[in-house]
């Protein structure tokens, strides 16, 4: 293809086939092109920037080279997929990203034929690549399998169980290991030393292509021996690389923003027939953008932003944010109990462990992506007597199940699980969805399971978790600010199993668990205003359950809702079955229980998606009107 003069090369580019019409020497300016529209495009709806930046040149050349979507190109966590988006037929939609009904801000099937597998959570790329590779193999087919993982994902267990099946099975499968030296976090751990020292290793890479051009032009018999020389000659110039121990031909490093270089490399690995390949790129996160480069996160997740200062839009906020309130109220208790420990697995920033870590260093472990290890590290730490804080978002902490099930409550291990990100979570979209956790603790024997209604509350189940030492505990808060109250200095430990009676009424009775309080005292003023007098309950713990405080809300009401922002077969469920046990909805009771619907609700403003699943104080009020059978009478009321 002739580029128009003055017309950008990416207006002729809807798709890969475009791509791969360009002339090779056009590549640069696509890319230079290609990472001002992603800036652009996420200046306007904010969301994951340093990484899509740092694959620029990558994404031209993995979709020049290899003929997506026959070829089947996965991206790991898929927060960098934004410029893919832009070269594979979405252009059109890019400033919808992370909005309602528009753009998914990680790879998703249903979006495009070009995202053959969704993603979000870390460290499943590999897996599903292998998996891929070996149905092609299975088929007869002959369509190339790419991963891109980076180096933070690469601290994930399930990585190394991939590639240590990828090994064995001998699939033609290509790894390439964007290797940016930065997770969220900088990274930790052994292995990303390892990478930094490959990465400083003698430029080899030369050296061994040079052997391997000269041995691929000599007779068979020789070239057989001269490629067990070579083999050798890598081991000794490299010492060999973990990667081929497990099973891999290990290519690299090469700069993965040098189009010159990274071209040749894969036309080379997509000529080639070997098993497991994997390609070590190495990248800048941020890449290409000063404000981004300079960032102590590179621009991981950002607001809206000024694209010629990179100022960003970030709204002020009225009250601290649960997370905050979590790190300063744990801060405080740790003042006093020298015993307590955070844990968190790559998210210092987002749990508030930064915060935790900057008073109490060594009290405080980074694990890496590492959910599972996280869960059973804290656990050999409360055999030891600590107190280990392991502070996993719910959406995260569904990884560790087994870890927690038996690691920890099996054994009955004090370990302590905060769960912020409870609930839904907006422009992240289901993925990222605290969903579950509520339903999958509460069915573990020996659980106790609470979930502030506000940031006083959270403030109060720090302390009450730093008090209980007989079992496993955890406490769920949501996204976000809380609500703007005056904060005690030090939270109260509560009485394990009490909820607490928030307003009296005498028809009505709401009875919360969770950050819906809001929604609930709101329902409930609109509700007296209709003339049905209402209680509001915080139950405060869905493990044990409150019966005393239930049975009297059964007994003294017409009807009874429980709301909670979780899954059904959490708190609602258990009080249901609770209650039918004992009888409470043989007389005429009208019960209901409002959780999220059995639906993945995609992203949009947590505002609506709540409205959406009913969660609001309309869907509450809805609710209590129809069980009241008298919908059209309050709906002019409430208008
Ligand atoms: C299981 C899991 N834990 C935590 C996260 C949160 N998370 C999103 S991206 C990221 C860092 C990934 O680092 P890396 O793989 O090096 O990619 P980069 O952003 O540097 O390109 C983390 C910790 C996640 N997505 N999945």
């Amino acid at each position: 293809m002739t580029s128009k003069p003055d017309t950008p090369l990416l207006d002729q580019v809807k798709s890969p086939a475009d791509l791969r019409q360009l002339d090779e020497s056009d590549l640069k300016q696509l890319a230079d092109e290609l990472r001002a529209e992603t800036i652009d495009a996420v200046s306007i709806t904010g969301g994951h920037l340093g990484a899509g930046l740092g694959v620029v040149e990558l994404t031209v050349a993995l979709h020049y080279v290899f003929n997506t979507p026959d070829d089947k190109l996965i991206w790991d966590v898929g927060h960098q997929c934004y410029p893919h988006k832009i070269l594979t037929e979405r252009r059109d939609r890019i400033r919808t990203l992370r909005q309602g009904d528009g753009l998914s801000g990680f790879t998703k099937r249903a979006e495009s034929p070009f995202d053959p597998f969704g993603a979000a959570h870390s460290s499943t790329s590999i897996s599903a690549g292998l998996g891929m590779a070996a149905g092609r193999d299975l088929k007869g087919g002959s369509n190339n399998v790419i991963a891109v993982i980076g180096d933070g994902a690469m601290s994930a267990g399930m990585a190394y169980e991939a590639m240590n099946n990828a090994g064995h099975l001998g699939s033609r499968l290509i790894v390439i290991l964007n290797d940016n030296d930065m997770s969220i976090a900088p990274p930790v751990g052994a292995m990303s030393a390892y990478l930094a020292k490959l990465v400083s290793g003698p430029t080899y890479q030369t050296f061994r292509d040079a052997a391997k051009n000269l041995v691929k032009n000599l007779p068979k018999p020789v070239f057989e021996k001269a490629a067990r020389a070579e083999e050798y000659a890598r081991g000794f110039w490299t010492g060999g690389t973990l990667f081929e121990e497990l099973g891999f031909y290990y290519v690299g490093p090469v700069d993965g923003h040098n189009l010159e270089h990274l071209l040749p490399v894969l036309k080379n690995v997509r000529d080639t027939h070997h098993g497991p390949i994997l390609i070590h790129a190495v990248t800048q996160k941020g890449k290409g953008y000063a404000p981004a480069e300079g960032a102590k996160d590179k621009y991981h997740g950002v607001a809206k932003f000024d694209v010629v200062t990179g100022k960003q839009a970030k709204p002020k906020a009225n009250a601290p944010s649960y997370t905050n309130v979590f790190a300063t109220s744990l801060i405080k208790e740790a003042e006093t109990d020298d015993r307590v420990l955070a844990i968190t697995a790559a998210m210092p920033d987002g749990t508030g462990l930064d915060l935790f870590g900057e008073a109490y260093p060594k009290r405080t472990f980074d694990v890496g992506i590492a959910e599972q290890h996280a869960v059973t590290f804290a656990a050999g730490l409360a055999t030891e007597g600590f107190k280990p804080f392991c502070a996993i978002y719910s959406t995260f902490l569904q990884r560790a199940y087994d870890q927690v099930v038996h690691d920890v409550a099996i054994q009955g291990l004090p370990v302590r699980f905060p769960i912020d990100r409870a609930g839904l979570v907006g422009a992240d979209g289901p993925t990222h969805a605290g969903a579950f956790d509520t339903a999958f603790l509460t069915c573990l024997p020996g659980f106790v399971v609470m979930a502030a209604s506000d940031e006083v509350e959270l403030r109060h189940m720090v302390a009450t978790a730093v008090a209980y030492d007989e079992g496993p505990i955890s406490f769920r808060y949501p996204r976000g600010e809380g609500v703007g109250l005056d904060m005690p200095e030090r939270g109260s430990v509560l009485e394990i199993g009490k909820g607490v009676i928030r307003r009296e009424g005498t028809k009505v009775a709401l009875l919360n668990f969770g950050g819906r309080m809001s929604e609930c005292l709101k329902a409930a003023d609109e509700l007296d205003a209709a003339g049905l007098s209402t209680t509001v309950a915080d139950a405060r713990f869905a493990k044990p359950l409150d019966m005393d405080m239930i049975r009297r809300l059964a007994r003294e009401h017409e009807v009874l809702v429980m709301i909670e922002e979780g899954s059904a077969g959490g708190f609602g469920s258990h009080v249901l079955t609770r209650l039918a046990e004992e009888g409470l909805l043989d007389n005429g009771l009208k019960v209901r229980a409002l959780a999220l619907p059995d639906a993945y609700l995609d992203h949009d403003k947590p505002d609506a998606m709540y409205a959406r699943a009913g969660l609001n104080s309309d869907g509450i009020l809805k609710t209590v009107f129809t069980a009241l059978g008298t919908a059209s009478v309050s709906a002019p009321q409430r208008a």
